[in-house]
């Protein structure tokens, strides 16, 4: 009596907010380096959907991202879903692209990602960076 569709739906939410390595490769030498203390909540490896927008939840609690590290293909059509589930209100900031807004906490905002080229890209929380609120997209080519 379980309805099938929820519960491949529930399966494909633990595949991406694991912190296993479910389709990344060990043997990879690239990783991503931070500048100052990070509050490390895991890494996570974006599936490559070329014709459809992949949803990735991202936590912002105090005081860190999880997942941490987004592995990603360049040219992923991401949508981030941000959601605050820690007590004080955080920020999702990438200077680099002029991303930064505030999600307040019990709050959540979709932010739509495109157009990804290979690098790191690092987003912080702009209020708790010094406490390791910080994280990046590892974009593999
Ligand atoms: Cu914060």
């Amino acid at each position: 009596m379980r309805p099938r569709g929820r519960r491949s739906a529930l399966l494909l939410i633990v595949v991406l907010t694991g912190t296993g390595c479910v389709h990344s490769s060990k043997t990879s030498a690239s990783s991503i380096s931070f500048a100052g203390k990070v509050n490390r909540r895991g890494t996570v490896t974006v599936a490559h959907a070329p014709d459809q927008p992949t949803l990735l939840q991202m936590d912002l609690s105090n005081y860190a991202f999880t997942p941490t590290v987004v592995k990603v293909k360049a040219g992923t059509d991401l949508t981030l879903q941000l959601r605050n589930t820690g007590t004080v209100a955080h920020s999702f900031t990438i200077n680099a692209l002029h991303v930064d807004f505030v999600v307040l906490p019990g709050q959540g905002v979709n932010q739509p990602m495109k157009g990804f080229t290979a690098g790191q890209i690092h987003f912080v929380c702009r209020f708790h960076r010094t406490r390791g609120m910080q994280g990046g997209f590892l974009v593999d080519p």
